[in-house]
């Protein structure tokens, strides 16, 4: 067993001091080796401590007099184990003046136990950020640099290739969750977004398929090695891999990690070598550097990096179990930090060196330290604190606040040298195997990539599986639905057509409206029918026009425009076949109750004969569109439609090669209150149609003089409702597909229009070719004409015998007083002359002889002569 040999060696090492007169001190060490989860890289560490004792105890000038032990245990990478182990080593003798400790998870444990018996911790395998609390781990030093130092190489490379959109997942470990926080905190300060963070415990399916859903692409993963396997295993299943994806790794996973056979079948992996494989080809993974350079530089310890190497897999071989996997090029776990764990021994060496030299200047020795002695604590942190030499990792330091180790990292890609793609780009790097080629390495204090000229004369190795580097999301671009102009430009050319059709007929109306059959068919009401078809038929050109390319503040202009000419048009259109229909059925239902005195009958059908003023027509028609365009106006004022998008599902690009995918949308114009606002339109325009529908059913056999063609109208009332209450709401259902609400209600205008214009006029003009300068109709009309000139100077006559009459019967009363006073004189000169007779006896009568009758005139009787007694005539009286 690998363990028993290793610790059989240990005591080894103790015993064969013990003949000597050196004095035995003793650290106290935990590996983690034979564990199943986490970091087992005791396995390399191990060896590579006992390296770095015997050549602590070989060199002359470190630790004289002392022996330096080791007392190991197997900690598995467990907490409680190490615990456990930890008790153990403290409890049982020797004293033990340092503790050495492994992977995060039982480095956090023992060190902050540790400081309680006043003992210095040094880690040379935990990476785990929270170890740098000075306060919560006040003795632990570490060789192992914190796993942040990471951070700032991940950062800089979503810099370089512009990855603005993060995903992490990670295993539920503290280790890796405060290696995130900080990836956080620092990927924000360069405006980069950690926009999903997924954690697991045991299965991580559910975490990579929410990544998957929220279309993650730039992915760093933190995670053990056996847990990797899993999420590796999940990235094949959902397809997760391949030139779309960048998957970031940790670095010091062994290097068959991924498809070591025995380790799928152990685990339990759903998946074969080959897909694990496939999966992990084009990983990135960061790590720090913990192998000095420079292979041939001489260390502190006098060894170079290379002869440290050949020792420790010397070392490495003497356990079979070891030996085997050598001799397969797989490294045991734990190699990639073996200089950690020489380094640390290394470490604690030169600083109890120095501490025994401060204590034997005071006249003490390291034998002197206990758990109790804080004093001799406190002096070996000091010594700890200034340790400085250059180790096989590199120089080793630490840093005072945190214990951290300061170090560089280094970024490996995953490139499967047997591929075309890796063949064609780089021929001379075949190497026949998936192998991880490091290419560049960041400083921590100085963020910038430096190419290792050393792989490929400094050029960048990345191998990118679609030639260019993948995009942090997937591209959504916007998929604006409009108007096909194959949809736009006919329609557009039918309102257009019907414009000059309604302007034509216009020049038709006036220019005939001397013909009977213009005359009273209402031309200015027929006028005011063809407006607004225009203005209903110019709406088509803002309904379907190409609103990208309107700009912005033209928009709510376009938005409002179809509104205002549908509205004003139909109020215009509407309105005044409305007015006339409405006119008739007043008309009809007036002279029924006045008697039917004005109501001819032509055929069965009544003629109505009456006055229609038109300013009665008009003002009612200037009612509707006033009431319109003030509600417009309210509507535009109080609450205006503004541009709103409405967003579908997106689809796939049909060009497989981008990545690309579309979301289309719908510009609206939309007001806050639309549907209220809509609903007053439609109530208040669905009552007009209504009521229009019905006047024009009850008139349907009323025929009135002076509005001809209010049957036509009736017709085209009905035409107009019934296509507006299909098409309203029909257009409220498919408001969001442009093609189909522009088509129904483009159409629906257009024949509204055209029908009307077909209904009022067509037979009209038809009449009118037909009878050029003669019209059966009009004829009737002169001789009506001719009756009424008779029948206006017989009035005339028959006045002016009446004022004769009158002027005659005013004569008689004149004439009959004049009488009366005659004979009133007559008699009274007939009196005067008998009573002068009687005075006289003889008087001769002459009256009666002296005045002759001459004329009679209508019975009266003028008398001539004097009259008696006066000295004028009758004639001259009268
Ligand atoms: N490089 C090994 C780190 C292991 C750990 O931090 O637990």
């Amino acid at each position: 067993m690998a363990l028993s040999s290793t610790l059989q060696l240990t005591l080894l090492l103790g015993l064969c001091s013990l003949g000597s007169a050196l004095r035995q001190i003793y650290l106290a060490g935990t590996f983690p080796i034979q564990g199943s989860d986490g970091w087992q890289g005791g396995q390399a560490c191990l060896p590579a401590a006992q390296l770095a004792l015997e050549d602590v105890n070989k060199h002359p000038d470190l630790l004289r007099g002392y022996h330096l032990n080791l007392a190991a245990k197997d900690d598995m990478c467990d907490s409680g184990l190490g615990a456990y182990a930890l008790y153990e080593l403290i409890y049982k003798a020797p004293q033990k003046l340092m503790i050495l400790s492994g992977c995060s998870t039982v480095c956090t444990t023992l060190a902050e136990a540790a400081s309680q018996w006043n003992l210095i911790t040094v880690c040379y395998g935990a990476s785990s950020p929270a170890l740098s609390n000075r306060n919560r781990f006040p003795t632990l030093f570490r060789t192992h640099p914190s796993a942040t130092v990471h951070n700032p190489t991940r950062v800089t490379m979503f810099k370089k290739y512009k990855w603005q959109r993060i995903s992490v997942i990670q295993e539920a470990e503290e280790v890796f969750a405060t290696t995130l926080d900080n990836l956080e905190q620092q990927a924000k300060a360069e405006n980069i977004e950690i926009f999903n963070r997924q954690i697991f415990k045991d299965d991580p399916s559910a975490a990579i398929q929410n990544l998957k859903r929220q279309d993650a692409r730039i992915i760093v993963g933190l995670f053990y090695q056996k847990p990797a396997r899993k999420v590796l295993c999940e990235i094949y299943k959902k397809n997760m891999f391949g030139p779309k994806y960048v998957w970031f790794f940790i670095g010091w996973y062994e290097d068959d990690w991924f498809k070591r056979k025995s380790y799928l079948d152990e685990e339990n992996i759903e998946c074969t070598q080959e897909q694990m494989m496939m999966a992990a080809e084009g990983h990135f993974t960061t790590e720090a550097l913990m192998w000095n350079h420079n292979s041939e530089e001489v260390t502190a310890s006098g060894r170079t990096v290379s002869r440290f190497n050949d020792s420790l897999l010397s070392k490495l071989r003497e356990d079979p179990r070891y030996a085997a996997m050598l001799s397969k090029n797989i490294m045991p776990e734990g190699y990639l930090e073996a200089p950690l764990a020489y380094d640390a021994v290394w470490a604690m060496a030169v600083a109890l060196n120095a501490t025994a030299g401060v204590l034997e200047a005071r006249g003490m020795s390291l034998d002197d330290y206990n758990y109790d002695n804080k004093a001799v604590a406190d002096i070996m942190q000091e010594q700890m604190e200034s340790v400085k030499f250059l180790g096989i990792s590199g120089s080793v330091a630490f840093s005072e606040e945190t214990g951290d180790r300061m170090a560089w990292t280094k970024i490996e890609q995953l490139i499967d040298h047997k591929s075309d793609l890796y063949k064609r780009e780089r021929q001379k790097h075949i190497f026949g195997k998936m192998c991880i080629q490091s290419f560049f390495v960041i400083e921590k204090s100085k963020p910038s990539f430096k190419f290792d000229n050393s792989v490929d004369e400094g050029k960048e190795l990345i191998v990118w599986k679609s030639g260019k580097p993948p995009q942090d999301r997937t591209i959504i671009l916007p998929d604006l639905q409009t108007v096909s102009p194959g949809l736009y430009l006919p329609l557009l050319g039918f309102s257009l057509l019907g414009i000059i059709i309604a302007i034509c007929l216009l020049v038709f109306n006036n220019k005939f409206n001397y013909r009977r059959i213009i005359m009273y068919s209402h031309p200015s009401c027929n006028n005011l029918i063809l407006m607004g078809i225009i203005l209903c038929l110019l709406a088509t050109i803002p309904l379907g026009m190409d609103i990208q390319w309107v700009s912005d503040p033209m928009f709510p202009a376009l938005c409002a425009a179809p509104k205002w000419l549908l509205s004003l048009g139909f109020s215009l259109g509407y309105g005044a076949m409305f007015t006339k229909i409405w006119r008739v059925h007043r008309i009809a239902t007036h002279t029924k109750t006045k008697g039917e005195d004005k109501i001819k009958y032509v055929g069965k059908k009544p003629l109505i004969h009456t006055q229609v003023v038109p300013w009665k027509l008009w003002s009612i028609v200037a009612c509707l569109v006033g009431v319109d365009a003030l509600f417009l106006s309210i509507w535009q004022i109080v609450d205006p439609q503004n541009k709103q998008i409405h967003k579908f599902d997106t689809y796939d690009s049909q060009n497989s090669g981008e990545d690309v995918k579309y979301e289309p949308q719908v510009w609206v114009c939309r007001s806050d209150y639309h549907n209220i606002w809509l609903g007053i339109t439609y109530a208040y325009k669905g009552l007009l149609m209504i009521l229009g529908l019905f006047l024009a059913y009850e008139t349907r056999s009323v025929k009135v003089k002076q509005i001809n063609d209010s049957r036509l109208v009736g017709m085209s009332i009905y035409n107009v409702a019934v296509l507006c209450i299909i098409t309203a709401p029909v257009t409220l259902a498919i408001a969001d597909k442009p093609n189909s609400t522009f088509a129904f209600v483009a159409l629906a205008n257009v024949f509204c229009c055209y029908l009307s214009m077909a209904l009022v006029f067509v037979p009209k003009i038809l009449f009118i070719i037909r009878h050029p300068g003669h019209d059966p109709r009009e004829r009737e009309d002169e001789d009506e004409k001719k009756k009424v000139e008779q029948e206006n100077k017989l009035k005339l006559i028959l006045k002016e015998n009446e004022d004769l009459q009158k002027d005659i019967a005013d004569k008689d009363y004149k004439i009959g007083l004049l009488r009366k006073h005659l004979t009133m004189r007559m008699e009274e000169a007939e009196r005067e002359a008998k009573e002068k007779m009687a005075r006289n006896g003889s008087c001769r009568l002459r009256g009666n002889s002296d005045l002759s009758r001459q004329e009679s005139l209508r019975g009266i009787t003028v008398l001539r002569g004097q009259v008696p007694g006066l000295g004028t005539t009758a004639e001259s009286y009268l």
